[in-house]
């Protein structure tokens, strides 16, 4: 039986481990709630850019239109980042990118001997060993045409087992103790996540650019140099994956070897029996 650690302690041992000036310098860790991404928009205009909501369970946790997300009591990081930039709200989604990158830093530290097997799946995932271990949602508070406020989701799938994925889920998701058979220290990691997304985040308020998030996106990513299939409201076409575009755009070369980048839209990866990897992008 594990001891009892309060949520004082908790935030406090994540404290000690934070080299950040902004993000994470007011951390609320809640018991249970809906998805700490909503919370954290509730609180949206009482709380200053870098504060973390953490949860140990989420009873509606959130992924892109309308998904649910998995997050079982106490199995993994659950969190959200509030951000106020002074941007244009087409800027927003690069952010995705940033957080996708903080997560893999954190985890090639954590895990060294893992590193070559973590990697991007753009543009919101993160990957161990070709299954999902991370997904980002970031969703940002617009009025007029002005951003007033961004929140950066991240889960991180830490202690599940397979049981705690659903049917179906199992043989594309898994956790830190799935791969490693290692209780990873969550309070650690969380600390490592913020001190790398407050750099590169940083770097992309400085630069303009989210260079150095696309630098390890690059280096890590799943679809780079791979045969997909672009499907686009059931209009099927093969196509490679040449590059990351400046925003993260995902570039692409189809059959007539005409290039193209694709901004947003959903796109995923599926695994298909005879071709490896299928790209697939839904209305
Ligand atoms: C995502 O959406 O991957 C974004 C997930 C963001 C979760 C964080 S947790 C803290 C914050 N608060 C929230 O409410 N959300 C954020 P998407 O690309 O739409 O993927 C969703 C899909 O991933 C689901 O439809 C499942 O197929 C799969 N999935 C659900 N739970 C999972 C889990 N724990 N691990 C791996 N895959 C999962």
């Amino acid at each position: 039986v594990k001891p009892q650690i309060s949520f004082t302690d908790k935030t406090e041992k994540i404290t000690g481990y934070l080299q950040t000036e902004k993000i994470g310098q007011k951390i609320i860790m809640l018991a249970a709630i809906d998805s700490t991404n909503s919370e954290l928009r509730r609180r949206a205009s009482m709380e200053d850019e870098g504060t973390v909501i953490l949860c140990e369970q989420q009873t509606g946790g959130r992924g892109r239109m309308g998904r649910t997300w998995i997050s079982p009591k106490g199995k993994g990081i659950w969190m959200s980042i509030l951000l106020k930039p002074e941007l244009p709200p087409a800027d927003i989604p690069q952010i995705t990118i940033i957080g996708a990158a903080a997560v893999t830093v954190a985890l090639e530290k954590n895990e060294p001997d893992l590193a070559d097997k973590i990697s991007v799946k753009w543009p919101n995932d993160v990957l161990l060993n070709d299954r999902k271990i991370c997904g980002i949602l970031t969703e940002m508070q617009i009025r007029g045409n002005r951003v007033q406020s961004v929140v950066l989701g991240i889960g991180l799938n830490l202690y599940l087992e397979e049981d705690d994925f659903p049917q179906g889920l199992v043989e594309q998701a898994t956790s830190l103790l799935i791969e490693t058979g290692k209780h990873t220290d969550r309070e650690i990691v969380t600390a490592e996540i913020l001190n790398n997304f407050e750099i590169l985040y940083k770097s992309f308020i400085a630069k303009e650019s989210i260079e150095d998030s696309l630098e390890v996106c690059r280096r890590n990513s799943a679809v780079i140099g791979r045969k997909v299939i672009l499907d686009e409201h059931g209009l099927r076409q093969e196509a490679e994956v040449i590059d990351l575009g400046p925003k993260g755009e995902l570039v692409v070369r189809l059959q007539d070897e005409s290039v193209v980048s694709i901004v947003s839209g959903e796109i995923s990866l599926r695994r298909t029996a005879n071709s490896g990897m299928e790209l697939k992008k839904e209305p």
